[in-house]
């Protein structure tokens, strides 16, 4: 989720320093997308050593750790192969060990800078550790260092090429990943590959490419392809060498020719030394060696539809657009992560095979949890509106009964907490003072608490007993928005595994399981929309004073977390409605010119919904409507924002999308800086 960084000279004579400051100018580069620890690796004096750095907190630390330290800077190198990364943890803490480059043994035969999720690192650990294997960290990446090491240890003659050890060990893996491999066998050589994390190659040379592209080799025969099927791991056999010339890099005169190579998470890392970069696909395996760049691919088959050859495209873009992609803003782009970051927040977890959702964080307790006697949820803000999405579906498929606190509220009221109290503490950073506070009330009197947190290492989820990382990656916009709905899908993952034992709620669970398999494909169709509520914004609401938004039951979260966004975010008068509750005041507020939407997205409340509908037009509101795409009952006068339609208890991850949008959209229109609201 983080970045990678790694530097390959060949013919190009540069220093130590010079290496270590292309390194940390390059992760300095990956700064803005937030990290809590940074290190790099680079050779040694002697050959065959790799020196690690490795330093919690920012880069400039490890800048400072590299000066202070006495290896000698002087050293030049004609070739050599550097590794770096800024980490955001998803396993273990922050911490010197933790941070990558992660290696295989104290002798750092092989190591492994790595952004994403190893799903089945604990599977691997346990394989390897009983065959000796010693770790040290409690990353998932360490399980990957080793395995390669273990498959190496097990060549009886060592003669397996770096590419074909790699692809060995990513038949092993599972889950999502970008990874960049050094090691003391393969003197200057790295290999790279990917599989749902981005990852892209700079070239830099004096003489131009002889052509812009690079072919891959589709490995038409056995031999790179050593494993078949994922057990693998217990019958290494030895693969031969097979590998296709790439065009690119040969010379005119077919001498060598200087070259060097800049792999990266994001091309912001790269522009700077180069503007041709080669883009890698998912199972690429991209090897630099001698000066040469081969990419072959994991699968003899190659993948469907996957092309034959990688452009060298030529980047015309300034830093600052790299930074935010295509979008304007840290909030835009993170409301446009959701499809992925939902899924990552799923990750390990939910098995869609067996309709099985498995939070390892909460394995131990679940015998506890269910045994108290309520579950009471504290929190502030956006987080707070995860906890109210949810509740209703964590009594029903629990049978406990919850509570939601505001935290502030909570801590005023000296509440009182029992043992057999069952406490959950929602935050993203994990350092929000109110929860902390909250928290710690409940230690006190003992009461088993949770933590349900963005951020690993932080104050939350050290102090709790148990919990669950939400895995959203980081988030830099600070209106919160994919933490919202992966803080929503951990509460509700939460409610799932705890019900597990309920054999009567097996089909409600099916359904809500198949539901989530279907989450991500229906926010891109609802973030597929945006025009329309750009077009509200600039539109219909330009000039409005204040927002209504209403609905009910399962909607009530949203509203009030839509409301929120839009007084964060574009400084309106916003208020979220409890439909329920018109007619107990907020109906006097209705007239023509008050602007009002309501959710009317169909579930069992539908029919109550309608005739909050028919009380506001009736005073002559003309609500925006926020409805299913297949709803033909909505009267066609009516402005609607349309969604697809999903189980009632996981609409709200859908219904809460237009409104982030559109909160982000009168902001930009009333020329507020989105990504630093004024009251933060
Ligand atoms: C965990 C581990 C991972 C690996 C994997 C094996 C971390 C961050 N993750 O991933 O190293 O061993 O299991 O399957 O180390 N926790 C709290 N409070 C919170 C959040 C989490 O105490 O607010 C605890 C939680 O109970 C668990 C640990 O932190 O013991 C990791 O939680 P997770 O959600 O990252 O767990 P998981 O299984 O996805
Ligand atoms: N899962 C790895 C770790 O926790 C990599 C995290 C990242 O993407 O930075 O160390
Ligand atoms: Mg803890």
């Amino acid at each position: 989720m983080c970045g990678i960084f790694g530097y390959c000279n060949f013919l190009v004579e540069k220093d130590r320093k010079a290496i270590c400051n292309i390194l940390t100018t390059g992760l300095q580069r990956l700064e803005y997308r937030g990290y809590d620890s940074a290190g790099i690796g680079i050779d040694g004096d002697k050959p065959g050593e790799v020196l690690l750095f490795k330093q919690v907190g920012k880069v400039a630390g490890l800048i400072k750790l590299i000066t202070e330290s006495n290896v000698d800077k002087s050293v030049s190198f004609y070739s050599q192969v550097s590794i770096a990364h800024t980490r955001w943890a998803t396993h273990g803490v922050p911490s010197p060990v933790n941070c990558h480059p992660l290696r295989s043994d104290p002798k750092n035969e092989f190591t492994v800078v790595h952004n994403g999720i190893v799903t089945n690192s604990a599977e691997l650990r346990l394989v390897l550790q009983k065959r000796g294997y010693k770790f040290e960290s409690e990353t998932d990446t360490e399980a990957v260092a080793v395995l390669t090491k273990f498959i190496y240890d097990s060549q009886p003659d060592k003669r397996i090429t770096f590419v074909a050890l790699v692809k060995a060990v990513l038949h092993e893996l599972e889950g999502s990943f970008a990874f960049v491999f050094k090691s003391t066998h393969y003197p200057n050589e790295i290999v790279t590959t990917r599989r749902g994390s981005p990852l892209m190659i700079g070239v830099k040379t004096e003489k131009k490419l002889k052509v812009d592209f690079v072919d891959v080799d589709f490995a038409p025969t056995e031999e790179t392809e050593p494993y078949s099927g994922s057990n693998g791991l217990l019958a290494p056999s030895a693969p031969k060498l097979t590998r296709s010339q790439s065009r690119a890099f040969m010379s005119e005169d077919g001498l060598p020719q200087p070259i060097e190579y800049f792999i990266a998470s994001d091309a912001s890392a790269i522009i700077e030394h180069t503007k041709r970069v080669l883009y890698l696909e998912d199972d690429d395996i991209a090897n630099i060696k001698e000066g040469e760049l081969y990419i072959s691919r994991l699968r003899r088959d190659g993948g469907k539809d996957v092309p034959r050859t990688r452009s060298i495209e030529t980047l015309e873009l300034e830093i600052a657009e790299i930074m935010k992609g295509k979008f304007d803003h840290f909030m835009q782009k993170e409301i446009y992560e959701q499809p992925d970051s939902v899924v990552n927040t799923m990750r390990g977890r939910v098995n869609f095979a067996t309709n099985s959702v498995k939070l390892g964080g909460l394995q131990k307790y679940l015998p506890t949890i269910r045994r108290g006697r309520r579950i009471v949820f504290s929190a502030c803000g956006t987080s707070y509106h995860s906890c109210i999405a949810t509740r209703a579906i964590f009594e029903e498929l629990t049978e406990i009964p919850v509570s939601v606190e505001l935290a502030s509220d909570f801590l005023d009221r000296k509440t009182p907490i029992f043992r057999d109290d069952v406490c959950v503490f929602v935050s993203q950073s994990g350092e929000t003072a109110d929860t902390i506070l909250a928290l710690r009330y409940c230690l006190e009197r003992g009461a088993l608490c949770l933590g349900v947190v963005n951020t690993v290492g932080s104050t939350i989820s050290r102090e709790t007993h148990c919990g669950v990382h939400i895995n959203a990656g980081p988030e830099i916009g600070v209106a919160s928005t994919k933490a919202y709905t992966s803080q929503y899908i951990a509460l509700l993952m939460m409610a799932l595994q705890l019900s597990e034992d309920r054999i009567s709620l097996t089909e409600r669970r099916n359904k809500i399981i198949e539901g989530l398999r279907q989450l991500s494909n229906q926010i891109k169709t609802v973030l597929s929309n945006d025009n329309t509520l750009k077009q509200l914004a600039t539109g219909v609401l330009a000039q409005s004073k204040s927002l209504l938004i209403m609905g009910r039951g399962f909607q009530y979260a949203t509203c009030l977390e839509g409301a929120l966004k839009i007084k964060e975010i574009s400084y309106m008068h916003s208020e979220g409605i409890l439909a329920g509750e018109l007619k107990h005041g907020p109906l006097a507020l209705i007239d023509e010119n008050m602007p009002v939407i309501i959710i009317m997205t169909r579930d069992s409340l539908y029919p109550k919904v309608q005739s909050a509908f028919a009380q506001i037009t009736a005073r002559k509101a003309q609500p925006i409507i926020i409805c299913n795409d297949d709803d033909a009952s909505i009267p066609t006068s009516a402005k609607t924002i349309r969604v697809p339609q999903t189980v009632d208890c996981l609409q709200g991850l859908l219904n809460v999308i237009p409104l982030q949008l559109l909160s982000y959209h009168l902001a930009v229109r009333n020329g507020f800086d989105v990504d630093f609201p004024r009251n933060l």
